[in-house]
């Protein structure tokens, strides 16, 4: 595995290269056009200089998270074959530059979704959480507002303003969509980008949604082991395969990460790992990378990685803000890196135990 860490763009991040190019073990980062939209062309000489940039720190692009799925992929809508000339076009461009793993998400309307993103902590600490009977009593267009209210000035990972203004139209795209089309749409997607995908040696990773649960109505299909199963059946290419999101995952305590890793392996391209702390049903917060500090069992997770043979690129997902911070909600500098140095600790130990 290669140990690495998102970094947005330095127009976007309060974290520098130079800051994670100390962080101990961590050799490459995990980056993106982050000013992209979806459904826009990424053109070689933007690839190219956040690739040089990268190099000159004496860091690697290990990856691409995310290019983006426009509406009109997931939907299934007429259009959907421009959008997806234009995805392909990207897939080439950063294969060109010598990127081998994107990763994306076929979420409907809502990326990742919480309900706090500073929730204080015992430890004085703050900390991004969901509540479930939150988000049944708020209305979706209220959704965007809620998190850019917290968002301390930072633009969210998908939750690009530009996009969430259209949340009705957004919604009303999705009217027809149930579990059967949002899996028929995806097959159609990965067919299609599967033989740029080869031509290049590029592995995709799909990242399951979180929570791993429908929120306002809207199917999500990349929610546990039965589900991922099937998606990955949906092609017997070797590059169509997952991101292994325990943060994501994990917000359904019935699903046993270890045995989910398992199921997938040889699929899972990419890795996020973090703890989290279930509260109550439907109700969790993040917690810090340790086990002991959540719910948990993050030996057996790396274990299990380390059984299956992963060998892509890991990174600590999000962290609580600590020691007076202020950065994006869940992508500070310190508690990530004490995830990397906790997660390549564990990483060793099993190595050298096996
Ligand atoms: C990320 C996701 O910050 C996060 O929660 O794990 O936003 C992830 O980048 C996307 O879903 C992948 O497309
Ligand atoms: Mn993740």
């Amino acid at each position: 595995m290669q140990m690495t860490m998102r970094w947005f763009g330095k127009a976007y991040d309060s974290v520098t290269l130079a800051q994670i190019r100390q962080v101990p073990g961590v050799t490459g980062v995990i980056s993106t056009l982050y000013n992209k939209l979806p459904g826009e062309v990424w053109e070689q000489e933007a690839i190219a200089a956040l690739k040089q940039e990268i190099e000159a720190a004496g860091l690697s692009l290990a990856g691409i998270e995310s290019v983006n799925i426009h509406d009109a992929i997931k939907t299934g809508a007429p259009d959907r074959d421009k959008y997806i000339d234009t995805y392909i076009n990207t897939l080439e461009r950063l294969g060109q530059a010598g990127i081998h793993m994107v990763c994306y998400n076929f979420m409907p309307v809502f990326d990742w979704t919480r309900t706090e993103l500073a929730k204080l902590r015992p430890d004085g600490s703050t900390t991004m959480a969901y509540d479930q009977s939150i988000i049944d009593s708020i209305d979706p267009n209220d959704m965007s507002g809620l998190i850019e209210r917290q968002s301390k000035g930072f633009v969210m990972a998908g939750w690009e303003p530009e996009r969430l203004s259209r949340i009705k139209e957004l919604f009303a795209m999705y009217k027809d969509v149930d579990e059967t089309r949002l899996f028929e749409n995806m097959k159609y997607f990965i067919d299609r980008i599967m033989p740029v995908c080869d031509k290049y040696n590029i592995n995709m990773a799909i990242h399951p949604d979180d929570p791993s649960w429908s929120v306002f109505g809207l199917p999500r299909i990349v929610t546990g082991k039965e589900k991922l199963q099937r998606l990955i059946g949906l092609s017997n290419n070797i590059h169509h395969g997952v991101t292994l999101c325990t943060g994501s995952l994990g917000t359904n305590p019935q699903n046993d990460i270890p045995a989910i890793i398992a199921a997938l392996k040889g699929r899972i391209h990419f890795a996020h790992v973090r703890n989290l702390l279930h509260t109550a049903p439907g109700k969790f917060e993040e917690a810090a990378h340790l086990s002991c500090d959540g719910s948990m069992d993050m030996f057996a997770i790396m274990k299990a990685l380390y059984d299956a043979g992963f060998d892509g690129p890991i990174r600590p997902d999000h962290g609580r803000a600590i020691w007076g911070e202020v950065a994006m909600p869940g992508y500070g500098l310190y508690d990530r890196a004490l995830g990397a140095a906790y997660l390549n600790g564990l990483w060793e130990a099993i190595k050298k135990m096996s």
